[in-house]
C-alpha cells in the first residue's frame, strides 16, 4: 500500500488495508458547522461535487473532542469504507484535519475516493508564519486574503505584514493621519502605492482569524523609515548615502534617496529616525498604541533590521525604548535579530533570525541573546526560506543576495534545531517564510515565488524534526509536493513548475 501524500508531513500516518471511502454528491457531513463548510468548499473546488447534491455514500463526521486533553491544534483522521471521522483537539486542530483531508482526496477512474488511513497529527512549533512585504509593493485586501487561504491550507497560523518601509507607509492611523496622506502613494519602480484603511485591516484580521491565523503587524524602525520623513520631517535624519548604497544603486538602478521626496529604489540602510528626540518616542507610542488596540494577536513587530545609518550606541537606545513601549502595552515585542545586540531589550522580546542556515558574522550570537533573556526565536533563514529569492531556471522575478538562486531542495534541506548554535526546540517559537516584494507586483507573482517553496517552510514549522520521521527527507517531500499539483491547480494557485519536483 502506498502512503497517501500529505504536506506538511503528519506526525503519524498509517495506511489501512480496507477499501477506500467513496465521495459522492451529497455525502453527508455532520458535526461542526464551520469545519463542514470549510471541507465542503475544498471538496467542491477539487472534485466539482456539490455537498448539497443528493445520493449518499457514507458519512463524514467532524467534531472537536479532547476529553483526554489533546495537544493544541492537533487532530486525528480515521478513514474506512463506511466513514470519515476527523476529531480536532480544538477548532484549529479540526480545521487542520480538514486541510489534510482535502489533500487525501484522489481520483479513481470517474469517482473520487479517500484512501483508508489513520492519521494522528500535531504541530512541532507553536508559531508557523508567512510574511508579506506590502511596503515595497502594495498588495490589496483580496490578495492578502488569498495568501491567508494558501498559507492556512499548509497549517501556517501567523501572517506577518511588513507594513512600512522606506518606499511607503501602508496602514492608516488616526493618531498620525499624515502617514498615509503623504507617504503611501508610491512603491518600488515608480509603481502605484496604496494603504489599508483601519476597516481594511480589521477585515484582514477577521479573515485570518477565520482561518486560525493571527496577524503580526510590523512597523520597521529605526531604519527603513524614509516614508516617515515625508509625513513628519522633524522625526527623520537626513538620508545617509554610503559607498555600500552607491553600489546597490549601481546594481539595481534607481535614484539616490532625497529628504522630502518619495523613494522608489531598492537600496536599504540610508534612513533613521532621530534617536535623541522625545518626539520620536511619542511617535512610537502613538503608532504601537493604536496598532495594539487593532490587533488581537499577542505580537507587535518593531523591525530593527539593517539600521545601517544609525550608530550602534543609538540603535541600543532605540531598541531599549521601543521594546519597552510595546511591552508596556501588554504586547510581546518582536524584532529582527540585529536587535539582540542591544544591552537592555525588553526580556519578552521574540527575535526573528534572518541570517543563513549557517550563521555568519555574529548573527547567531545576536539571535541567541533573545533566548538567553528567556524569550524565543522565530527562524527565517534567508538562504533557505526567503521566498523572494530567484529560482534556478525560473522566472526573472526575485533577488539573489541570500546565496540565491534558491532551489526547492535548499528551501527544504535544513533543520531548525541546527541553525543557531545552542538553541534547540525549547528556544524556538517557530518558523516563518518571508516574501519581500521589491520585484513582486501581483498576486500571480506571489504564487509563483511562494509555491512550491512555501511548503518546505510549512514542513519545517509543522512536521517532526529531521531524523524523527521517515517522511522528513527530500526524496519523500518532492514526491508529496508533486502530488499537490492538481489540488493547487484546482485552488487557483499558479505555482512555479520546478523541474526538481515530479508533478502529478
Ligand atoms: C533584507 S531581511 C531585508 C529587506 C529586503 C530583503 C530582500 C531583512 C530583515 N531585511 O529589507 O527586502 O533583504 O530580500
Amino acid at each position: 500500500m502506498s502512503l497517501p501524500a500529505v504536506v506538511p508531513a503528519p506526525a503519524a500516518i498509517q495506511p489501512e488495508t480496507g477499501a477506500p471511502f467513496r465521495l459522492g454528491a451529497g455525502t453527508p457531513m455532520t458535526g461542526d458547522a464551520d469545519a463542514a463548510a470549510a471541507l465542503a468548499a475544498i471538496v467542491e473546488v477539487r472534485t466539482g461535487l456539490s455537498p448539497a447534491g443528493s445520493g449518499r455514500e457514507g458519512a463524514i463526521e467532524l467534531r472537536v473532542d479532547a476529553p483526554g486533553g489533546g495537544e493544541p491544534e492537533s487532530y486525528r483522521i480515521a478513514v474506512d469504507e463506511a466513514s470519515v471521522v476527523i476529531t480536532g483537539a480544538d477548532a484549529a486542530g479540526l480545521f487542520y484535519g480538514v486541510q489534510t483531508l482535502g489533500q487525501l482526496i484522489a481520483r479513481d477512474g470517474d469517482a473520487w475516493i479517500i484512501p483508508a488511513v489513520t492519521i494522528d497529527d500535531a504541530p512541532r512549533f507553536a508559531y508557523r508564519g508567512v510574511m508579506l512585504d506590502v511596503a515595497r509593493h502594495f498588495h490589496d485586501v483580496a490578495t492578502v486574503k488569498g495568501y491567508i487561504d494558501r498559507a492556512a491550507s499548509l497549517k501556517m497560523n501567523a501572517l506577518h505584514l511588513h507594513l512600512t518601509d522606506d518606499q511607503g507607509w501602508r496602514i492608516q492611523l488616526d493618531s498620525r493621519p499624515a502617514l498615509t496622506e503623504r507617504a503611501s502613494g508610491t512603491a518600488v519602480g515608480g509603481d502605484p502605492g496604496g494603504f489599508y484603511t483601519k476597516a481594511d485591516y480589521r477585515e484582514i484580521v477577521e479573515y485570518a482569524a477565520s482561518r486560525h491565523m493571527i496577524v503580526v503587524p510590523e512597523i520597521d524602525m529605526p531604519g527603513h523609515t524614509h516614508a516617515v520623513g515625508l509625513a513628519y520631517p522633524e522625526l527623520a535624519e537626513t538620508p545617509v548615502i554610503s559607498d555600500h548604497m552607491r553600489d546597490i544603486i549601481r546594481d539595481y538602478g534607481g535614484d539616490e534617496p532625497r529628504a522630502g521626496a518619495p523613494y522608489d529604489g531598492m537600496a536599504v540602510g540610508f534612513s533613521s529616525l532621530k534617536i535623541h528626540d522625545e518626539a520620536t518616542y511619542d511617535f512610537v507610542a502613538d503608532v504601537f498604541g493604536e496598532l495594539a488596540a487593532m490587533t488581537p494577536g499577542p505580537y507587535l513587530h518593531f523591525g530593527g533590521d539593517e539600521s545601517l545609518s544609525t550608530s550602534d550606541e543609538d540603535f541600543d537606545v532605540f531598541v531599549t525604548r521601543a521594546s519597552a513601549i510595546i511591552a508596556d502595552l501588554g504586547k510581546t515585542p518582536v524584532a529582527w535579530h540585529e536587535a539582540g545586540s542591544a544591552s537592555q531589550i525588553a526580556d519578552t522580546t521574540i527575535g526573528q533570525y534572518w541570517g543563513f542556515v549557517t550563521p555568519q558574522e555574529g548573527a547567531g550570537e545576536k539571535a541567541r541573546r533573545f533566548v538567553d533573556n528567556g524569550a524565543q526565536l522565530i527562524l527565517s533563514p534567508a538562504d533557505a526560506i526567503y521566498l523572494d529569492m530567484k529560482y534556478p531556471n525560473g522566472p526573472a522575478l526575485g533577488l539573489t543576495w541570500a546565496n540565491g538562486p534558491t532551489s526547492v531542495e535548499r528551501a527544504y534541506a535544513w533543520e531548525p534545531s541546527d541553525v543557531v548554535p545552542g538553541v534547540d526546540d525549547s528556544g524556538i517559537l517557530g518558523v516563518e517564510a518571508p516574501l519581500w516584494t521589491e520585484t513582486v507586483r501581483t498576486a500571480a507573482d506571489i504564487d509563483t515565488m511562494a509555491f512550491p517553496r512555501i511548503a518546505a517552510a510549512a514542513e519545517a514549522a509543522w512536521s517532526p524534526a529531521t531524523g524523527e520521521s521517515d517522511l522528513r527527507t527530500w526524496s519523500s517531500f518532492r514526491q508529496r509536493v508533486g502530488a499537490m499539483g492538481p489540488l493547487w491547480t484546482s485552488m487557483g494557485i499558479g505555482f512555479h513548475p520546478s523541474d526538481e519536483i515530479p508533478w502529478a
